[in-house]
């Protein structure tokens, strides 16, 4: 067994075989990270890459997605393992009109295992839930993700209101067609994957 395996598993839509296969690669000593990267998230990759060279569709995407999902619970424990103080509490969620999850998951757990108080609102959230759940919760941060360019603009209603209510949260963004230029032109905090997130929102939540 291999990471190269797992990376095919999720091409073949291996649900029932994908969480015995991270579970032996682990004990087996691969690095986590290494499992996470070159296996799950490679392949999300290369099924999007098929999606856009319409050599997969829908149904098939949504299969890989749940076979990458069986496989990341194996290692949410893992992800999520680390110190019980709070380092302060963030809200996070993926905008109005994206149902795309995965990668929000994989932050929403990689800042629980930080240490950060996480409040996931989950998908198609919009401004006004956003700001809702920061203020009941006394949030430090939003942290909002699209995987869509169609969605992206949500990102910037809610840090306009944000900045126009002059509210204390920080602004953190990310999702495979977000950048570092778009955050900044929206007035948001970018990262580009789960364990930059993390120095992000430690960065950002210290200051
Ligand atoms: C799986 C998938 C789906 C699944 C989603 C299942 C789920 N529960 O999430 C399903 C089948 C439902 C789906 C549907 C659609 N999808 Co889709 N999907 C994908 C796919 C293949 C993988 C996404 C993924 O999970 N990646 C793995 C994770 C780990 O990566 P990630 O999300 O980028 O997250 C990482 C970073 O971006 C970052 N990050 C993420 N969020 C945040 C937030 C913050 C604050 C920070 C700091 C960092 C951060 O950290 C993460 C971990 O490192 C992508 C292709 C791709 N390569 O992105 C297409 C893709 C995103 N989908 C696409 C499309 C077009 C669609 C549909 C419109 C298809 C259709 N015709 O119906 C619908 C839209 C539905 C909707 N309204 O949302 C296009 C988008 C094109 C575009 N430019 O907008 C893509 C790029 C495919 C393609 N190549 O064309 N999809």
């Amino acid at each position: 067994m291999a990471i190269q395996d797992i990376f095919a598993a999720v091409l073949d839509f291996e649900e029932d075989k994908i969480a015995d296969m991270v579970q032996a690669e682990i004990d087996g000593g691969s690095d986590l990270e290494e499992v996470l990267n070159n296996g799950l998230i490679a392949a999300m990759d290369e099924v999007g890459a098929k999606f856009s060279a319409g050599e997969l569709f829908v149904p098939e995407m949504l299969m890989a997605a749940q076979t990458m999902k069986a496989g990341l619970d194996v290692l949410k424990p893992m992800l999520a393992e680390g110190t019980s103080e709070s380092r302060g509490t963030i809200i996070i969620g993926t905008v109005k009109g994206d149902l795309h999850d995965i990668g929000k998951n994989l932050v929403a757990m990689m800042l629980e295992g930080a240490g950060f108080d996480v409040i996931d609102l989950g998908v198609d959230v919009d401004t006004d839930a956003f700001l809702a759940a920061a203020e009941k919760h006394d949030a430090d941060a939003i942290c909002m993700s699209a995987l869509l360019t169609t969605t992206m603009p949500a990102m910037e209603s809610t840090v306009k209101a944000i900045v126009e209510k002059g509210l204390p949260y920080k602004a953190m963004v990310g999702g495979a067609p977000v950048t570092d230029a778009f955050a900044k032109k929206i007035g948001a905090n970018y990262s580009e994957d789960a364990p930059s997130a993390v120095e992000l929102a430690r960065r950002l939540i210290a200051a």
